[in-house]
């Protein structure tokens, strides 16, 4: 039962104690982030396992990218688990390495030098790795304007992987007019463009995330028409037609200190993750908050990670018999660790 394998967790956690760090990300569910030690987004998440010296295990309460991320800033003495090898990201699934190899001769071709590479965080060890080598860097929802202005002080357009939509919000908050970006199709291996190339600025590789593009336009007519005192606020990773429509767009963090400092009484649609938004409603009985999609929309790969995967790592983890072990390799973590500085130094 639920109870039962709540208090192994317990056990576990209490015999182990600093030995074990357990980070859990905003969007994990409630029977989880209960045990975490902290709560935060990927890139916080991983810079506490970081800092901390004492954990041996760290046990990432989040989904793989998060985990690989963790590892390659960690040292060798502190060890990353994920409770479930299958909590995966589609978004960061949508760009593997020998696609962007094949899209970054094709665009050498068309563009020359003129390229600098960013990822969104959300992408495997191995883009990152590709990234840092070519002289770019990662970037997070909360620091992309900021990135994005870097990475024109170097060379004249970027490559952007592999969320086509905070890449698209991004460039349109610099002021980059939508039709000087390009979309990069992995699947045809073609630039989609309405503009001469020499024009271009923004080349948008074209993923996504399959919770964030369920908010849709025709959501946001609803809430405009049913509640129009309804404050609407999204996460970047939404479509721009729905970020354009809606009242404030940000990250995670941002989301979460809006409605916190929200007014009492005051009435919200929030764009992102179901168990986020559940757990915002609950922590804020003072506001009216719903989410934007009526559906709720889950992150199907984060739900992976649940109790009785928690409770089946720790134990091993505890028995010296551990399962789950995410070991970036060194020669892809080497390069994905410059990605990941250029951007923790700017930070
Ligand atoms: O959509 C996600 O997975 C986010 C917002 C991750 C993160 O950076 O915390
Ligand atoms: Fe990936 Fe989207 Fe899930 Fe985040 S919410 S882990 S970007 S699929």
């Amino acid at each position: 039962s639920d109870s039962e394998l709540e208090e192994r967790v317990r056990d576990v956690k209490r015999r182990m104690g600093d030995r074990l760090y357990l980070p859990g990300h905003h969007y994990q569910k409630d029977e989880v982030i209960q045990f975490a030690n902290d709560r935060g987004d990927s890139l916080k998440l991983a810079q506490l396992s970081a800092d901390n010296h004492k954990a041996e295990a760290i046990v990432f309460c989040g989904v793989h990218f998060m985990a690989e991320t963790a590892d390659i800033l960690t040292k060798d003495t502190q060890h990353v688990y994920l409770p479930d090898m299958r909590a995966g990201c589609s978004m960061a699934d949508m760009a593997d390495i020998e696609q962007t190899e094949a899209a970054w001769k094709q665009l050498q071709d068309l563009f020359g030098e003129t390229i600098l590479p960013l990822t969104y965080v959300n992408s495997t060890a191995a883009i990152k790795a590709f990234v840092g080598k070519h002289g770019g860097a990662t970037v997070t929802s909360s620091n992309a304007e900021r990135m994005v202005q870097w990475a024109f002080s170097k060379k004249e357009r970027i490559l952007f992987l592999p969320d086509q939509h905070l890449g698209r919000n991004t460039a349109f908050n610099l002021g980059i007019p939508l039709d000087e970006m390009a979309v990069w199709d992995p699947i045809h291996q073609e630039l989609i463009a309405t503009r001469p190339l020499e024009e271009i600025k923004v080349i948008l590789w074209k993923g996504h995330c399959s919770v964030h593009e369920n908010f849709t336009v025709a959501n946001v007519h609803e809430v405009r028409s049913s509640s129009p005192d309804m404050k609407i606020i999204v996460h970047p990773e939404c479509r721009r037609e729905v970020v354009a429509l809606a009242d404030d767009a940000g990250s995670t963090n941002h989301i979460i200190k809006t409605i916190e400092a929200a007014p009492k009484g005051s009435s919200w649609a929030i764009g992102t993750e179901m168990n986020l938004v559940n757990r915002l409603i609950q922590e804020n009985p003072d506001k009216h908050i719903v989410s934007l999609n009526k559906n709720m929309c889950p992150c199907l790969t984060m739900n992976r990670i649940d109790l009785p995967h928690l409770t089946w790592c720790l134990e091993s983890i505890e028995k010296g018999t551990p399962h789950n072990r995410i070991i970036v390799e060194d020669s892809i973590a080497t390069d994905a660790k410059l990605a990941l500085n250029r951007m923790l130094q700017r930070a």
